[in-house]
């Protein structure tokens, strides 16, 4: 048997504060919880937010806390096992649920970190990125990517809620967020690239053939397509092969982001989804339905727009509770990033 590796209490205590005198430390009292054998320690727990829960508390922070003194209204699901200060839903994704009034805006920004809307409720609500106008409906998608100026509007009625996600804590621990403040945006006054440029998957604008494609070339993914889609893929899968479509830029189709990863899955009538074992972590957004998510063990009982964390490396299965209706689901993960450095793993053991 190996020995076990040497601890820091083992060491003459004027040695280990010589060594901190001089800001350096031993790496093998640490080692093996730097570097696991086999499986990282997961501080994440697998954990539920539920919509109801959570919506009237937005609402009030609608009365308790003026724009003005928001910039951006939004209350941010915080992993417990991470700690509530580190507003983490993983380690690498930031997820808030944002508010805005009717009437309201949203001051324009840009960002080192990137950012993505997924529309929750209300009418009226709107996202300008880079001059294009987004309108906001139940289960859009908008990308506002790392350096592209965006201000959010509601000319509706009543309140508009959306779900953010960001890399924002991936980006802030790399000490490289900041954000520089503009002007509201005049819009483009053209409807969105989704309904334009980039009306369906396969096509391009003809130009595109003989240009560097552009890296963000669609910002706005309308939810009604992707169902009708998600349909369509639907009678294609067989029993056991997901319904699943990934969001990816339509002239390259790599990820649409370089760090977090879009896909919206439906879970037909009665099925029950057994993913492989991943190497990203994810959070998974209830679009419609209800049903229940085993998440290393551990079952969490979802209804429409509740949202869930689920570990890096964690053990998934995915439960419609009807036999009669589909469920959708909104995944976002960290798999982008995990390929570009090398260390995205599936594990068909599950
Ligand atoms: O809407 O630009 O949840 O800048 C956090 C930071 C939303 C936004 C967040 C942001 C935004």
């Amino acid at each position: 048997m190996k020995p076990r590796l040497g601890t820091l209490d083992e060491l003459p205590e004027d040695y280990v504060e010589e060594l901190s005198a001089m800001s350096v430390t031993p790496l093998w009292p640490n080692l093996h919880a730097l570097l696991p054998r086999g499986i990282p320690e997961r501080k994440t727990r697998p954990c539920l937010w539920r919509y109801g829960e959570v919506r009237p508390y937005l609402l009030r922070a609608g009365e308790l806390t003026p724009m003005e003194k928001a910039e951006r209204r939004v209350l941010v699901f915080s992993n417990p096992g991470l700690g509530l200060e580190k507003m983490m839903a993983t380690p690498s994704i930031y997820i808030g649920l944002q508010l805005i009034l009717p009437g309201e805006t949203a001051p324009c920004h840009r960002h080192t970190p990137s950012a993505v809307r997924f529309v929750i409720e209300g009418e009226g609500g709107y996202t300008t990125v880079e001059g294009e106008k987004c309108i906001m409906n139940k289960g859009d998608l908008i990308l506002t990517p790392a350096g592209t100026w965006h201000d959010h509007g509601n000319s509706g009625a009543g309140p508009v809620v959306w779900l953010d996600a960001l890399d924002l804590m991936l980006i802030y621990g790399l000490e490289a967020s900041y954000a520089i403040e503009g002007p509201i945006q005049d819009d483009n006054n053209m409807a969105d690239a989704s309904r334009t440029r980039y009306r369906r998957a396969g096509l391009v604008p003809y130009p595109s053939l003989n240009a560097p494609r552009p890296a963000y070339p669609l910002v706005r993914y309308p939810w009604n397509e992707v169902r009708a889609a998600l349909a369509d893929l639907a009678p294609a899968q067989a029993p056991g092969e997901a319904v699943q479509l990934a969001y990816v830029n339509p002239e390259t189709g790599a990820e649409c982001l370089p760090t977090l990863g879009f896909s919206a899955q439906m879970l037909r009538p009665g099925e029950e989804a057994r993913p492989p074992r991943r190497s990203a972590s994810s959070v998974v957004h209830v679009i419609e339905g209800e049903g229940q998510s085993e998440i290393d063990g551990e079952t969490l009982a979802w209804g429409e727009s509740d949202t869930l964390a689920v570990p890096t490396h964690a053990r998934v299965v995915h439960r419609n509770a009807s036999n009669d209706e589909p469920a959708y689901l909104f995944h976002v993960d960290d798999a982008p990033l995990q390929r570009k450095i090398g260390i995205y793993e599936e594990f068909p053991d599950a």
